[in-house]
């Protein structure tokens, strides 16, 4: 197994769409085992493969906090949205910056799992909000495309800051 590296916004490689996965061959099994190793280790309770700079339609997703429910998602589709949740969340690749995202509250979703079974689930609370966070990912989507115009440009001017910071440092740092 090996651990992957985590674009960090704003790579525009962030923002590729990922493609159908057609077959769920050796390549896409060792993909599986290195995002489940980065996203444990990250510690995160989802991944996307764009996020790894893997441009097809897998996700991986564990919110138990034992880290003992691991949940793949291969093409996954929403078939079905029912009501609104607002949650705070994160992300991996914007890290230490939160905001209000306001998502269906149930879904249901129809994908391949690991093995290439079908499967149809419905999804709440948590694991809801993750999944159509993951989702957004493979359609070159972040939760900061849901903010508000004013918190989004908040946020972008921060990290730009902290940007022009670290390269500041490592200028005066020999
Ligand atoms: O680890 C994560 N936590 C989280 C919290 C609230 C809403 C979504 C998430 S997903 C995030 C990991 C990540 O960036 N996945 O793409
Ligand atoms: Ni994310």
């Amino acid at each position: 197994m090996a651990k992957l590296k985590i674009l960090k916004f704003p790579s525009p490689k962030l923002r590729i769409k990922a493609k159908e996965i057609k077959d769920i061959d050796k390549k896409i099994k060792i993909k599986i085992d290195d995002m489940f190793e980065t996203m444990y280790d990250a510690p995160g309770i989802g991944l996307a493969a764009t996020q790894v700079d893997f441009h097809y339609r897998l996700l991986v997703a564990d919110v138990s906090s034992e880290q003992n429910e691991p949940l793949v998602m291969i093409n996954p589709i929403v078939n079905k949205k029912e009501g609104v949740a607002i949650n705070q969340e994160g992300c991996l690749s914007i890290p230490g910056y939160f905001g209000d995202v306001e998502r269906a509250k149930t879904i249901w979703v129809s994908y391949l799992d690991g093995l290439g079974n079908k499967i149809d689930s419905e999804f709440d609370g948590l694991l809801s909000v993750c999944v159509q966070h993951e989702i957004d990912h493979l359609d070159g989507k972040l939760f900061l495309d849901h903010l508000s115009e004013a918190k989004r440009q908040r946020i972008r001017k921060s990290i730009d800051k902290e940007k022009r910071q670290r390269t500041k440092s490592s200028k005066s740092n020999i």
